[in-house]
């Protein structure tokens, strides 16, 4: 079977590497400015041949390179992990306001949690080539729930207890979530304290 991305792989990985050079002097922008290194981590892939393959299947999609690339908007996605509340919202302003690449549709997953409790702000990008990139900026405190969750694999296995799983998860986030808010509350007072 041929690779669901044809030949587009090249291109697609100039895409992330010039998606990712854009947020990492945006990085040291904001860094010169508040003297706060505002990214913990970026990560950044693309969606493998058989992940997308299964999201076209569950989608009702063809499983052709059309689909992969301009009906799916997430074949290349960014992470970027930033340590504050108010980086999160700072590197999204920055990102909307670059010239690159064009902001075609956000989500605030963070003003508006899924119900299950996950967090993240996500934009999907186009860059002027028409690739799609869907960036997701969510905070450490977010990340870890994320990536724990996904690790539990919950939702694939039938477990008795699957209510409860839920809502302890749930709790977790919201958990992290207030910690969150608590943590820039004390870095706006060193801030303001340093003004
Ligand atoms: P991967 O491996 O990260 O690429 P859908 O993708 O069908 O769920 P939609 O509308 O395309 O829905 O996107 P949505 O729900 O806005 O966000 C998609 C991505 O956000 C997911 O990508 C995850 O990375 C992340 N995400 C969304 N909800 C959750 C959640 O409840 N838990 C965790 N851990 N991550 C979540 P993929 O394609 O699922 O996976």
């Amino acid at each position: 079977m041929e690779d669901i991305y044809g030949n587009h792989h090249d291109r697609m990985q100039a895409t992330l590497d010039q998606l990712v050079s854009r947020v990492k002097m945006l990085r040291e922008e904001m860094s010169r400015e508040t003297e706060f290194d505002p990214i913990e981590h970026i990560l950044a892939r693309t969606k493998s041949d058989q992940s997308m393959r299964e999201k076209l299947r569950r989608r009702g999609l063809p499983e052709t390179t059309e689909s992969a690339l301009f009906v799916m908007h997430d074949a290349l996605g960014v992470r970027i992990v930033c340590g504050f509340l108010s980086d999160v919202y700072e590197m999204r302003n920055r990102i909307a306001a670059q010239t690159d690449f064009t902001v075609v549709e956000e989500r605030d997953y963070i003003r508006h949690a899924k119900p299950n409790g996950y967090r993240s702000y996500h934009m999907i990008l186009r860059s002027q080539e028409g690739y799609y990139v869907e960036v997701q900026l969510r905070t450490i405190s977010m990340d870890t729930w994320a990536a724990l969750e996904h690790h539990l694999q919950y939702k694939k296995q039938h477990v008795g207890n699957q209510r409860l799983i839920v809502q302890e998860l749930k709790r977790c986030a919201d958990e992290l979530a207030s910690t969150d808010v608590s943590m820039q509350t004390i870095r706006d007072m060193i801030l303001n304290e340093r003004d």
